[in-house]
């Protein structure tokens, strides 16, 4: 057989079995396509032919036109309304970079997302008083003058508003560049500028809503959350790293959309690839419900004649690259880049004029196209479902910017690109008006400014909106928070232990017990939390479907629908999602919940600090507990492990209160007050408290210590000498505070009187002592502000010498409002594994330098003789000449071995 027979037999057997599959198709439907498709596989299997993976279905649209519903509304009508936001838009971005240049924002991602948008506000987004309660919508945050523009049309913001765009500080006030519930926190629900957040919040936010279901504290209803995301956006770990747990948790609460306008600020996502494949491959893989929405209704006569598919073959081989470039290029361009070389595809295009082929559209500005998507979004059960749908960057721009690789920033554009924007969507005024610039709104009655309204008042109301706060929680009596205050006798206990068991107390506790939400990332164990696996369960949606290896014991490992502990495995990550979902719920879902998370300190601020700032912004509310916290008490863990650094990151997030406590009955009253602030006053705030895994005894709480417990310091122990010149104060945190104490008795020895301070707090220290100094330079002629730290020092003049787990630069945030000198003992530098006593010698935090520096700053004041600090490097055997910490390397002692 010669090659063209060859192929030509092979044509028609292509033919046969194309036809044979339509036939079954017609006669029987989808169901028993797919049917046979998997008899086939098997066979071919069985055949022992490798049938190659592939999780990806040709580049068409997912949704046939004989599947595609009757478009629900006014499409022409809509056509317009969306041309008016497009324009408003455009024109505050343009309008404030006139003004103020250099201002920013943007313009071509709005334009290649507002069908997107306007056919979810239109039919779907549904509002806070629909029965359902209402849909969240992440919004791409570049996106955000779309928004605002809506909004201006249905009456939410006026022209004002829109005029101070990007000048939030202006007089009357103005609109933040991106979404952000702080700044406007009636409107915007979650902060999404930080590129990759939102799909993780998404996904969070989606499993917290079943969560609160399933435990029964709250309805179940179909609400959504739509999270609209860009496709340069997915390269970011965090927008795919947790889509496998949206699949696994079946979430069909939550519906991804992807704006893929193939480029992002630099260029093409992926100018060799195609990125709609890549993605559907990575979203089908993990079991999404994946719809493709790449070509508009135009496209639909092409591919119903190209019954052999060689039209989505040639498209499934074009790159990206070339799609941007199609964009905007002639219909002769695209006659010969996308149908050219092949007869069958040159015949497909034969009866189309080149400005046909030119206007050929896509998917996404087709709002009937995207509209189906949506429908079917809706429909779908049991899965999430991501809508790839595919669009151009700068939509309607011209050459001012669509598609072109300078799009992303382009905020200039001349009269002539104006009136060519007006023109290209039929804007109602003329050429000279589009040069000034205005807002439009039809003025008096419309019958456009109707249908926006009436849309949504249909769908419940305007989105996004951030609710009023439910009602807050139910406080524990106060004798609930007197466990430790008369401290654990002669038990040694940890604070981290200490934690647990309140931790557990609170669960059991009538009223507020329900809405304690702990949550860890695979280190319950660590904590020694695991008796909470038994008492309160783990969340699983699905139950617990097998008897765990441990079903015998008394604290097996129960997972069940309505477990209370949300066990997120091994990402910090998704932890914090679970975090700011639980602690938003007061706000989102209509529940006042308690998230404490707890985890390694060192993972934390350090780690996940970008979603700890988008807490913050969402106003979350909760305790973050940094387990196993500071430098040299997560003895043997090391440089990775241990953490000298969390509480000077927790320094400048503006809404956290962060306290390192040293003995149980302090924590207790942080939490107590913590929950009575934030659950009950809803002071917005979220706390940060670390937590110590070395047990010691736990003291009782010395009188009155209460307020200073809570505003950073109080004297712990006073010294047993009588008052003298040779006083010095000793500050003393976390775990740090035994060797502080300890080396208040060296002192002792030494004639020197020592107090010792608690410091549970340099952050809220920093804060007062700020706040004093900032309205005593504000009103120099009143009477002076006195901050707490320096009334608790006032009338007692000495040094100070603070130590802490933590890096020097933490207590030293406070040092200069101390007048009698100021030392800092910290943990600079990188972690070691070795033991507690090994590490704080190395560090030079123990109490021998402790002593050693209280002693070296009373000898400079000239009220301690220096021949006695001399002789005290002897008693305490400290080599003057011993490594720097910070500086030494890593096989300094090794080296020094084999020297
Ligand atoms: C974490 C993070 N890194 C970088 C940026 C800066 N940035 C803002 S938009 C953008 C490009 C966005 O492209 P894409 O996600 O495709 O959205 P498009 O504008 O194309 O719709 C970049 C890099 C950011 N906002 N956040
Ligand atoms: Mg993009």
């Amino acid at each position: 057989m010669n090659d063209r027979t060859e192929a030509s037999e092979r044509e028609l057997e292509n033919r046969e079995w194309r036809e044979s599959l339509e036939h079954v198709f017609r006669e029987s439907g989808a169901g028993r396509v797919v049917e046979l498709l998997h008899l086939l596989q098997d066979q071919a299997q069985a055949l022992g032919v490798g049938v190659p993976f592939s999780a990806n279905t040709s580049y068409t649209n997912t949704i046939s036109p004989q599947e595609q519903p009757l478009f629900p509304g006014n499409p022409e009508m809509e056509r317009r309304i969306e041309s008016m936001i497009r324009w408003n838009a455009m024109a505050m971005v343009v309008r404030a970079n006139r003004e103020e240049v250099g201002i920013g924002g943007h313009i071509s991602t709005y334009a290649s997302a507002a069908t997107l948008f306007e056919v979810g506000f239109n039919h779907f987004f549904r509002g806070p008083d629909h029965p359902c309660g209402g849909d969240m919508v992440f919004v791409q945050a570049h996106a955000a003058p779309g928004i605002y523009a809506r909004a201006f049309l249905e009456g939410r913001l006026d022209e004002l508003d829109l005029a101070n765009y990007r000048r939030e500080l202006r007089e009357g006030g103005g609109l933040p560049s991106y979404p952000h519930p702080r700044l406007m926190p009636h409107f915007w629900q979650v902060p999404t500028a930080s590129m990759g957040l939102g799909p993780i919040l998404a996904i969070y936010l989606a499993r917290f809503r079943r969560y609160l279901e399933d435990r029964g504290l709250k309805e179940r209803n179909d609400a959504k959350i739509w999270s609209f995301i860009g496709d340069g956006e997915t390269d970011e770990p965090e927008a795919l790293g947790a889509i496998s747990l949206a699949a696994r948790e079946s979430l069909d609460n939550l519906v991804f959309v992807i704006n893929c306008n193939l480029q992002r600020l630099d260029g093409p996502v992926r100018g060799n690839g195609r990125i709609i494949q890549e993605l559907e491959a990575n979203f089908r893989g993990v079991g999404w419900n994946v719809i493709k929405v790449l070509w508009g209704s135009d496209w639909d006569s092409l591919f119903d004649r190209d019954r052999e598919g060689v039209l989505r073959q040639r498209l499934g081989e074009l790159v990206d690259g070339e799609y941007q470039r199609l964009a905007i290029e002639s219909g002769d361009y695209i006659r010969r880049k996308v149908f050219g070389g092949d007869v069958r595809l040159e015949q497909l295009a034969a009866r189309m004029s080149d400005e046909e082929l030119r206007r050929l559209s896509r998917g996404g500005h087709d709002r009937k196209k995207v509209s189906a998507a949506y429908q079917a979004a809706m429909n779908h059960k049991g899965r999430p479902t991501v809508i790839l749908a595919k669009t151009i960057k700068g939509y309607g721009m011209g050459p001012a910017g669509e598609s072109m690789n300078i799009t992303h920033s382009q905020k200039q554009l001349s009269v002539e690109d104006l009136q060519r924007f007006r023109a290209r969507f039929d804007l109602p005024f003329s050429d000279e008006d589009a040069a000034r610039m205005p807002f439009f709104k039809p003025a008096g009655h419309s019958e456009e400014m109707d249908y926006l309204k009436r849309q949504r008042e249909n769908l419940g109301g305007s989105l996004p909106l951030r609710r009023t706060p439910a009602a807050p929680i139910i406080m524990p009596d106060p004798a609930f928070f007197t466990e430790f205050q008369k401290g654990t006798g002669d038990h040694a206990i940890s604070t981290t232990m200490a934690f647990v068991r309140l931790l557990g107390r609170l669960l059991r506790e009538k009223g507020v017990g329900e809405r304690i939400v702990p949550i860890v990332s695979d280190e319950a164990r660590t904590f020694g939390m695991e008796a909470l696996f038994r008492q309160c369960g783990i969340y699983a949606h699905g139950g617990q479907l097998y008897e765990p290896v441990d079903s015998k014991s008394l604290l097996y490992y129960k997972e069940a629908r309505d477990g209370q502990i949300l066990e997120e495995g091994i990402t910090e990550a998704g932890a914090m999602g679970s975090f700011i979902a639980a602690g938003t719920s007061f706000a989102n879902f209509g529940v006042t919940m308690v998230p404490f998370f707890i985890y390694y300190s060192m993972f934390g601020f350090q780690r996940v600090g970008d979603l700890i700032w988008a807490g913050t912004d969402m106003g979350a509310r909760g305790f973050l507990m940094g387990a196993t916290a500071g430098r040299t008490t997560l003895a043997g863990e090391g440089l990775q492990h241990q953490d000298g650094a969390s509480h000077l990151l927790a320094l400048p997030v503006p809404t956290v209160r962060a306290y390192d406590p040293a003995f149980a009955f302090e924590l207790e009253i942080i939490i107590q007050e913590g929950m009575q602030r934030m659950f009950v006053e809803r002071a917005d705030c979220f706390y940060y408290i670390t937590v110590m895994n070395e047990n010691y005894i736990q003291p009782s709480m010395p009188e009155g210590a209460r307020e200073g417990i809570l505003r950073g310091m109080y004297l712990f122990r006073p010294s047993p000498l009588p008052k003298s010149e040779n006083l010095v104060h000793l500050l003393g945190s976390g775990a740090i505070l035994n060797e502080v104490l300890a080396a208040q008795e060296l002192l002792t020895g030494y004639g020197v009187v020592a107090l010792v301070w608690s410091v549970t707090s340099y952050k809220e220290l920093r804060r007062d002592a700020l706040d004093a100094e900032r309205w005593n330079r504000l009103h120099p002629q009143q009477k002076q502000r006195v901050s707490f730290l320096t009334r608790c020092l006032a009338g007692q003049p000495g040094p100070v010498v603070a130590a802490t787990d933590y890096v020097t630069a933490l207590p030293d945030s406070v040092a200069r409002w101390v007048e009698h000198g100021w030392t800092s003992l910290g943990t600079d530098g990188f972690g070691r594994s070795d033991s507690r006593a090994s590490l704080r010698d190395f560090f030079e935090v123990d109490r021998r330098f402790i002593a050693l520096a209280a002693l070296e700053s009373l000898a400079q004041q000239g009220k301690f003789p220096l021949e006695m600090v001399l002789t005290a490097f002897k008693d305490f055997g400290i080599d003057a000449d011993k490594p720097d910490p910070v500086t030494v390397p890593g096989d300094y002692w090794r080296d020094r071995r084999k020297k």
